[in-house]
């Protein structure tokens, strides 16, 4: 099929077997549960299935009380992956912030970096390949002057969805567990720079 991938192999070596060896169903762009691991057989069916984990954990509580349901296809999402929690910078000076970003709705179109705490961006660039539902790298050079900092990212993809902030995220989805959805959680991520320069996760 088009978008389905029965994948027995990954990076020139067979899928290991905690990914699922010998055989393994992967769904670009759509959530977790999906990708059947150990897989050995496929049923073919014309409406979705009321497996244990869609029902129990990809089933969101939202703020009015209703549930959202069979919502495979996870949004845009980026995180920083250099400083991020528990690294430590030796000290000020300049660094390259990276991370991954990607949509279950197509392509990267860009990412933003911010370096305090969402009050002002600057446009990171995208190392090739950047490819429809799949991670992209992006780079972002930054001076850091020593002083406590928070670095986010955020990331639009090509149908023009940004990813929101962990309040925009709870003020559509409503409080369901501590952060908010932790399924689907596709909020904005802020890491914590200090003065010492410890990194750490903090919901700002
Ligand atoms: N056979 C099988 N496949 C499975 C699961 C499972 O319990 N059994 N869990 C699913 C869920 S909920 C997730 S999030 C992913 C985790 O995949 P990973 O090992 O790549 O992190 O596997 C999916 N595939
Ligand atoms: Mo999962």
């Amino acid at each position: 099929m088009k978008d389905g991938i029965l994948a027995y192999g990954q990076n020139g070596e067979a899928i290991r077997p905690e990914q699922g060896y010998p055989l393994r169903l992967i769904l670009p762009g759509f959530q977790g549960n999906m990708h059947i691991k150990w897989l050995r057989r496929l049923e073919i069916s014309d409406k979705p299935y009321m497996t244990r984990e869609e029902t129990s954990k990809y089933t969101d509580l939202m703020g009015d009380g209703k549930a959202r349901q069979f919502t495979f296809v996870m949004d845009a999402k980026s995180v920083i992956t250099f400083p991020s929690g528990e690294m430590k910078l030796p000290g000020p000076g300049f660094y390259e912030v990276s991370g991954l970003a990607w949509s279950g709705n197509g392509t990267v179109a860009r990412v933003d970096v911010s370096a305090d705490g969402g009050a002002s961006w600057g446009i990171a660039s995208l190392q090739d390949p950047v490819q429809p539902v799949s991670t992209t790298r992006f780079r972002f050079p930054w001076f850091w002057d020593g002083q406590p900092a928070v670095l986010q990212s955020r990331c639009t993809d090509e149908t023009g969805y940004l990813q929101p902030t962990l309040k925009q995220l709870v003020d559509l989805r409503g409080l369901n567990g501590p952060f908010g959805s932790i399924y689907h959680l596709n909020a904005i991520q802020s890491w914590a720079v200090a003065a010492d320069g410890s990194i750490s996760n903090v919901h700002a």
